[in-house]
């Protein structure tokens, strides 16, 4: 008999799954679609309608697997489900700088977080189309910045369109999380010597 193949090596450092939420037409798939795109794979879970894709980049020399989760238009009913929560270790928030609802709605959407999410999930609040004329914009920067400062969480303004800011934004919540997860492994590490 043939021996048994060599147990693959994990090809990451750190697991991270994040969820994207926000009403639907913000740009939460596109925004995805950006910072997927080039290397990446797509899974479509139709059957309970999410999906997600898959993204590794690479931090302090740590390879990182950004799993990262779309709704597939359940948002549009507020019926996201608890499973769409289950383990989540970061979520994006996103709302569109032209449409003042939508921003008005990400109280309701961390009330649903706060519900639903583990209490330690990192937060950050994405305003998306930063690319459209100023004439058809409805939340300056300065109230998407102060909703975060209430929350305490990181805030910025994006465009899937032209691509701004979407590197940072995903960077920046993945740095966040890696901190955290390594603050708690050093912990646990304390703890069992
Ligand atoms: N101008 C502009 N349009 C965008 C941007 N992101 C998404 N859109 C448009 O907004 C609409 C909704 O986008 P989609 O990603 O489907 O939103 P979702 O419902 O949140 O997933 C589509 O027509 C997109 O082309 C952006 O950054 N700038
Ligand atoms: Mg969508």
């Amino acid at each position: 008999m043939a021996a048994p193949p060599a147990r693959a090596r994990a090809d990451y450092d750190y697991l991270i799954k994040l969820l994207l939420i926000g009403d639907s037409g913000v740009g939460k798939s596109c925004l995805l679609l950006r910072f997927s795109d080039g290397s990446f794979t797509t899974s479509f879970i139709t059957t309970i309608g999410i999906d997600f894709k898959i993204r590794t980049i690479e931090l302090d020399g740590k390879r990182i697997k950004l799993q990262i989760w779309d709704t597939a238009g359940q948002e549009r009913f507020r019926t996201i489900t608890t499973a769409y929560y289950r383990g989540a270790m970061g979520i994006l928030l996103v709302y569109d700088v032209t449409d003042e609802s939508s921003f008005n709605n990400i109280r309701n959407w961390i009330r649903n977080i706060e519900q639903h999410a583990s209490d330690n999930v990192n937060k950050i609040l994405v305003g998306n189309k930063a690319d459209m004329d100023e004439s058809k914009r409805a939340v300056p920067t300065s109230k998407g910045q102060a909703l975060a400062d209430e929350y305490g969480i990181k805030f910025f303004e994006t465009s899937a369109k032209t691509n701004l800011n979407v590197e940072e934004v995903f960077f920046s919540i993945a740095r966040d999380i890696k901190q955290r997860l390594a603050d708690t492994d050093s912990k646990s590490e304390v703890w069992f010597l």
